[in-house]
């Protein structure tokens, strides 16, 4: 790949598309992408695209075997609430079966949605007293969403259904100009098996069924593949997409990107490093433990804030929850509640800021 040969890295995302198959229902996705996006460019909305929840790399081409990651799309799922809160139509690009906008109160739980049940006097089914009122309201807000047709679920499952609908879905947001908000939330692969190391049928363990992987040709091996008893998994690294994002495919957007690390001591580094390479406008970094806590906001004007709510034990230090966050009570307020609306305000800004030359 480009990096690794010292050449530029741009060079290999067209290359990228040209070699990775273009996923079966991509213009199906994209036709209703096109037809929300009309809808809203024509009421002069602001529409978000916020993606959300884990890629998966498969191993196989009739997938059997993947990799995949933590990401349970929380924080995507949440924010593109508050999005529609603040007025904007969301497209929610999500990892499949991931949390969704309202239905995540009730799913992924520790509760079944049956606990949130009851019959009443007549043998009817219906809500449980305690969980009404908060019922009541998120789906007053949902009708809201699907009344005025705000949100569109787009679902993908692995990288490079990703990478396609990303591609797609910001070429057809160009002609929303700076009303246009990407807010990448998705965890997305570093690596990846491309097509034209990827073998067809279920990698086989047993030494008995191996077969030889280049048959002589001099193919670079399968990107997984077995040696004896042990499986090897060689993967390329996934094209910097967030370049041609802020370079070619939505150049009069806002971008804001996240940034996930563990150790406490790289995220402000890392995160202004993400903006310096790709020069967009926003990077918000968290910290996998932490991350329904606190967050780092670093921006083109070199400011950088964090963003916290309380804790269930305000006690703690900051340094202390890094140590100890796997005892931390959920937090009382959504942290979404406070980075969307920051989100929102910079948007305006740079709304008025496009207006005014
Ligand atoms: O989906 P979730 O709420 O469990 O986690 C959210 C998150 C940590 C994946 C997100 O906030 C994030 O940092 N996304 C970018 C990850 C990265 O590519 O660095």
């Amino acid at each position: 790949m480009a990096q690794q040969n010292g050449t530029s890295e741009q060079s290999t995302e067209p290359d990228y598309f040209q070699t990775n198959p273009k996923p079966p229902n991509l213009d199906r996705q994209i036709t209703s992408a096109r037809s929300f996006i009309e809808q809203h460019a024509s009421q002069d909305r602001r529409v978000a695209l916020v993606t959300s929840g884990g890629t998966t790399v498969p191993l196989e081409n009739q997938t059997v075997r993947f990799i995949d990651n933590f990401s349970a799309g929380t924080r995507g799922a949440t924010s593109a609430e508050y999005f529609l809160e603040a007025g904007y139509a969301v497209i929610f690009l999500h990892r499949q079966f991931s949390l969704l906008p309202y239905s995540r109160h009730y799913s992924h739980s520790t509760n079944c949605f049956l606990d949130f049940m009851t019959h009443n006097d007549a043998g009817a089914v219906v809500v449980e007293s305690e969980y009404q009122q908060q019922m009541a309201q998120v789906l007053s807000r949902y009708r809201k969403a699907k009344q005025e047709n705000t949100l569109l679920l787009l679902p993908f499952t692995t990288v490079n259904e990703y990478l396609w609908l990303l591609r797609g879905l910001a070429m057809q947001m160009q002609p929303l100009g700076a009303n246009g908000l990407f807010y990448l939330a998705a965890a997305v692969s570093d690596f990846f098996v491309p097509a034209e190391r990827m073998v067809e049928h279920k990698i086989q363990s047993s030494e008995d069924f191996q077969e030889d992987l280049t048959n002589g040709s001099g193919a670079r091996a399968p990107a997984a593949h077995m040696d004896g008893k042990r499986l090897v998994i060689d993967l390329d690294p996934v094209p910097k997409f967030l370049k041609m994002l802020v370079d070619g495919w939505a150049p009069r957007s806002m971008i804001v990107s996240f940034k996930l690390e563990t150790d406490p001591s790289l995220l402000a580094r890392k995160a202004r490093y993400a903006l310096e390479k790709y020069s967009h406008h926003l990077v918000i970094g968290n910290l996998l433990n932490t991350r329904k806590w606190e967050v780092l906001f670093v921006s083109a004007d070199g400011g950088e804030r964090w963003i916290r709510v309380p804790a269930g034990r305000r006690s703690h230090s900051v340094t202390q929850w890094h140590q100890d966050s796997a005892h931390l009570e959920e937090p009382t307020i959504e942290i979404e509640s406070w980075i969307v609306p920051e989100v929102a305000k910079e948007h305006t800004k740079m709304i008025e800021k496009t207006l005014s030359k």
